[in-house]
């Protein structure tokens, strides 16, 4: 049996991104089929070569398309990836016969729409590893394929999405060497997850939509054992991809513990909640190797911060902040200004209590992408800003009314501060690429701290 996996992500901002999925897919489905001879096209690295040509000389019995973002979320500058997309999978089809599989984070926020938009055979709604197998296994034997979680297919009425009641413990995976030579060169990092799925209910928030609100954490030494093959070819810094990487302390201990006992020299970062970690535990993590933190702040005004539906207070987020440059871990906080329930008083407060927090970076994004399933879908359509049946395969944002949200006035505000903001306006390549030439290695935001 023949299977292509293709990543379809060409998007470079802020840097170019590992396809993850690829790897889990094709060790599961090595696991479940021991005859499977797999080829991966990635659509960064496989430039010369045209999809179709691909398809047509390996003549793959299944294409399997993983669709990591739908836009760049920049206001912008919106960029749409769909129609590459839907392009794609036109193309493959027209060349071969092959059954076509679409899964992925961008596509799961969107299963029923993309699915009809796309024109594939079948997809997959959130992790992929169980459901590509069980669906394959069912093609392969001519069994019954409409009970598989997880699954997308079209009904007799339309496109049905299958619910997931089970999840996948994770597996033991190596990076495959064409994909992480070229990434290591162009971003510096590799990634991996030690957990699946956030409890937590911001009102934007698409991840638990993604990944599910029940967190399982993945076996440690599988995570242990993908990354000490990884740093022995010299690729030694990691981002973690969780959610939120702070949650399960018992479960972050031992895979720490475990990382420091094999003495596996390895940088790493993740984002975090800005509460609720112990500086014993910081310390523990920085010990295994973390070097950068990436906290998911949002604002620094409380009255927004619980509008915006995050449990944690300005005064967490100061201790959090302490900590971090006690340890000396780099650390960066990205906001949302101008999301729902943000005024004035609000945006002014962000801004003045930015100067309390020491040896850190702020990266503020301007409005909130609304996306289906989020309380904050409902509060767009109740105030009218979108339309009940507005698909938002186009992205649009809920901008507060009550704050003038101009870059002008925005730099302005953050200027005043005589804090590093970036905006994400602000190009920063020239001064990245010379950083990268000179062999650092990391988000490379470190430079900015201040
Ligand atoms: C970590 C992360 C980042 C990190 C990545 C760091 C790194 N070195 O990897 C950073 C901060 C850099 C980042 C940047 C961006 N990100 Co981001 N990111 C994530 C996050 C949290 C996890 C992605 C991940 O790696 N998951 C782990 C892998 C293994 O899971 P997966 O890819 O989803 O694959 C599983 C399933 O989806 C499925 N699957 C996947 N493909 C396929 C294919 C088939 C055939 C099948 C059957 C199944 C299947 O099976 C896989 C295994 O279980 C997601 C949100 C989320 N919780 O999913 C957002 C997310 C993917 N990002 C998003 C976006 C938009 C971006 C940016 C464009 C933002 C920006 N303007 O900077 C950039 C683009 C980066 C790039 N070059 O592509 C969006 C995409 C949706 C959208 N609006 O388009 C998401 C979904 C967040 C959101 N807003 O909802 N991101
Ligand atoms: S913003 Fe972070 S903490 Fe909140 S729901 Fe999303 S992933 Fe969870």
């Amino acid at each position: 049996m023949k299977i292509l996996l293709v990543s379809a992500n060409s998007c470079g901002e802020p840097y170019p991104v590992y396809p993850l999925a690829l790897s889990y897919l094709a060790s599961a489905i090595s696991n479940c089929f021991k005859d499977a001879e797999i080829k991966m096209y990635d659509v960064n690295i496989d430039k010369e070569k045209k999809l179709e040509d691909v398809v047509m000389s390996y003549k793959p019995d299944y294409i399997g398309i993983s669709l990591r973002n739908i836009d760049n979320v920049n206001l912008y500058n919106r960029k749409n990836f769909i129609y590459d997309y839907r392009e794609m999978v036109e193309t493959v089809k027209k060349v071969s016969e092959s059954i076509v599989i679409v899964g992925g984070a961008g596509f799961s926020i969107y299963p029923e729409k993309l699915f009809s938009f796309l024109g594939a055979d079948f997809a997959v709604v959130g992790e992929g590893e169980n459901a590509i197998c069980e669906l394959i296994e069912a093609l392969e034997k001519n069994r019954d394929h409409k009970s598989i979680e997880g699954i997308v297919y079209k009904g007799e009425n339309g496109v049905k999405v299958n619910k997931r009641k089970s999840f996948s413990p994770g597996i033991s995976f190596e990076m495959d060497d064409r994909l992480s030579d070229f990434y290591w060169l162009n971003s510096g990092m590799m990634n991996v997850q030690t957990k699946r799925g956030c409890p937590y209910r911001c009102i934007y928030c698409s991840y638990p939509v993604i990944e599910g609100r029940t967190v399982r954490t993945l076996t440690p030494g599988n995570v242990v054992s993908t990354i000490e093959k990884a740093v022995a070819q010299g690729k030694d810094y990691f981002f973690f991809t969780d959610s939120v990487f702070n949650m399960n302390p018992e479960y972050n201990r031992e895979f720490a513990t475990m990382l420091i006992e094999k003495k596996i020299n390895v940088k790493w970062g993740a984002y975090f909640r800005p509460a609720g970690t112990t500086f014993s535990d910081l310390e523990l993590f920085k010990k295994s190797g973390l070097t950068h933190i990436e906290w998911g702040t949002e604002s620094f005004s409380d009255p927004v911060l619980k509008r915006y539906g995050k449990e944690f207070s300005f005064n967490e987020i100061k201790d959090m902040t302490e900590m971090c440059q006690q340890l000396k871990i780099y650390n960066a906080h990205f906001l949302i200004l101008g999301g729902y329930g943000e005024t004035k008083e609000t945006l002014k407060e962000t801004f003045e209590r930015s100067k309390l927090l020491p040896w850190t970076v702020f990266f503020p994004f301007i409005g909130m992408r609304i996306y289906p399933l989020t309380p904050l879908y409902d509060i767009a359509v109740k105030e009218g800003v979108i339309s009940e049946d507005d698909d938002l395969m186009e992205s649009e944002y809920y901008l507060s009314k009550e704050v003038d949200l101009s870059m002008e006035n925005l730099k302005e505000l953050a200027d005043s501060t005589g804090k590093r903001w970036v905006f994400p306006d602000e190009d920063h390549a020239p001064v990245l690429k010379r950083l990268k030439s000179k062999g650092k290695r990391g988000p490379l935001w470190e430079f900015l701290v201040s």
